[in-house]
């Protein structure tokens, strides 16, 4: 007699996390739940889908500032990487580092920070490489060894644009703290543009980016054991000019009630969960939040159509 497989194990943190942003009057789940094995795949695929300029252009301006990134920063300088997935970018970084002495990847992803350290300790041999499994958000205490070292920070992906301003300072002052009164910091910004290009970017033709919001409903059905039929909701993104960000949110195409580790959360028709946030800067605003946490931006490159914008920031004095 063929045995009946158990349920996958409820994920108490998934549960909390989304029962959190669920009861809200304004529904809400956190991004930081987007990236399992399969949301981690479509972002893979979102990177390099011809309406998202995100990645191609960040990679675009690591490559052609070469040189004048080499003039910026310090030798024998030790690199801190805050959401370290991959290596692509660092490695870009390291090239142009005179005598690099130490890279430190941070990420919560274990797998992930093992093949950076693979790939990175395979192309510079003397380069002494600690990484550490953490959440970026959170204080990290960096090793003793490179105390003594002047620090790079880097931040790429305009990651910082998934952050509500505030938390994005808040964030910046933890990094200066930890990084250290000499310290520079390299953060890499999607700036504002015009709406259709930003829609197309976050709503592609292919449906890459549809399957990624909802695959927070698949991993809840596994994790959370809910019962949210996929086909009774649909992306959205929104051009919110006000607020300056590219907004996500899954849509319910009915009235409907979901079970959610054994309690009903009912939507209407029409109502929305908000997933997402992806703020855009202009150079302005993104100087007012460097500045508010202790940085000054002290050099901007940009692609030629100002899409993206790599920042260098040193520590105040
Ligand atoms: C990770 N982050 C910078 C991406 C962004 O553009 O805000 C996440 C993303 N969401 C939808 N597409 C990409």
């Amino acid at each position: 007699m063929a045995r009946k497989q158990a349920p996958p194990a409820l994920n108490a943190d998934v549960v909390g996390d989304a029962m959190m942003g669920l009861l809200q009057a304004r529904k809400t789940l956190p991004p930081k739940l987007f990236y399992d094995e399969a949301g981690c795949r479509l972002f893979e695929a979102i990177t390099t889908l011809p309406e998202y300029y995100v990645t191609r252009t960040e990679l675009a301006i690591l490559r052609d500032i070469g040189q004048s990134l080499h003039d910026a920063l310090p030798p024998q300088a030790c690199l801190v990487e805050y959401g370290a997935s991959s290596s692509l970018k660092a490695d870009l970084v390291l090239r142009q580092l005179n005598h690099p002495r130490a890279y430190i990847p941070i990420d919560i992803a274990q797998d992930a920070l093992s093949i950076v350290q693979a790939k990175i300790s395979a192309a510079y041999p003397g380069l002494a490489i600690t990484p550490i499994c953490a959440d970026f958000l959170r204080p990290v205490e960096l090793p003793e060894f490179t105390h003594a070292m002047p620090r790079i920070g880097f931040f790429p992906g305009s990651t910082i644009g998934n952050l509500e301003p505030e938390a994005a300072s808040r964030f910046l002052r933890m990094t200066r703290e930890s990084l250290g009164q000499d310290a520079l910091f390299l953060v890499g910004v999607d700036l504002r543009k015009d709406a259709a290009r930003l829609l197309a970017a976050y709503d592609d033709a292919q449906g890459i980016t549809a399957a990624f919001n909802l695959n927070l409903l698949t991993r809840l059905n596994r994790e959370a054991r809910s019962d949210f039929a996929l086909d009774r909701f649909a992306h959205r993104a929104i051009w919110n000019d006000s607020e300056s960000r590219i907004e996500m949110h899954l849509v319910s195409l009915a009235d409907q009630n979901v079970r959610i580790a054994g309690q009903h959360v009912s939507f209407a028709a029409g109502e929305t969960i908000h997933t997402e946030n992806s703020y855009k800067h202009s150079p302005e605003a993104f100087d007012r939040i460097a500045s508010l946490a202790g940085w000054r931006v002290v050099r901007r490159w940009t692609d030629p159509d100002d899409l993206f914008a790599l920042n260098l920031l040193a520590a105040d004095a």
